[in-house]
């Protein structure tokens, strides 16, 4: 069974918001699609929020390397206003630990194990940003043994440096994830 993995579409990652990803907010029509389809298809759907203490070692301020974005019950950590959340969805929140980066969805969440109770063995994962969160969460599901996929119209880049969002789709495809195409 196919599940669909909503990564980190949320404010402080779209236009305006403190980390934002180039075009993040574009993502929000072909994931709304996608999550209508699974919907009618009885599919499993899951949305990961990235949800930081303000105390969190990723920030500048705490000597990390990103500014202060997504803190939990921020409006900056709320999803994008036209995301379609149905009632039915599992909700991941990651990085809530201040001393611990989480880049993955299946980091210190339990995803997995839900996904296995439901027999699932394929995700599509979709959402922000391409070169942190989308990647990171393709290469554990690999790891976890999942078939994965990735829809290449629902996922931005932030491009720290030019270029990186090429390199983690070339990543993902050679660790054996798939294009999905909508
Ligand atoms: C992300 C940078 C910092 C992401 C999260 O969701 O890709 N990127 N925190
Ligand atoms: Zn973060």
């Amino acid at each position: 069974m196919r599940a669909l993995i909503v990564v980190d579409v949320q404010n402080d990652f779209c236009p305006g918001g403190a980390l934002a990803v180039n075009q993040g907010d574009r993502v929000v029509e072909p994931i709304n699609s996608l999550i209508r389809k699974f919907e009618a298809d009885g599919l499993p759907v899951v949305f990961t929020r990235d949800w930081h203490p303000v105390n969190h070692v990723s920030f500048k301020q705490n000597g990390g390397i990103w500014p202060t974005h997504c803190v939990a019950r921020t409006s900056g950590a709320d999803f994008h206003p036209e995301l379609y959340f149905p009632s039915f969805a599992f909700l991941v929140s990651k990085a809530t630990d201040p001393d611990l980066e989480a880049y993955s969805g299946f980091q210190g969440t339990g995803l997995a194990s839900w996904l296995k109770q439901l027999e699932v063995d394929e995700v599509l994962v979709t959402g922000l940003a391409t070169d942190y969160c989308v990647k990171n969460t393709v290469m554990d599901a690999l790891k976890l043994g999942f078939k994965a996929l990735v829809a290449l119209n629902a996922i931005r880049a932030v491009d720290v440096n030019p270029g990186d969002g090429e390199k983690a789709i070339q990543e993902m495809l050679q660790n054996g994830a798939e294009l999905y195409s909508l």
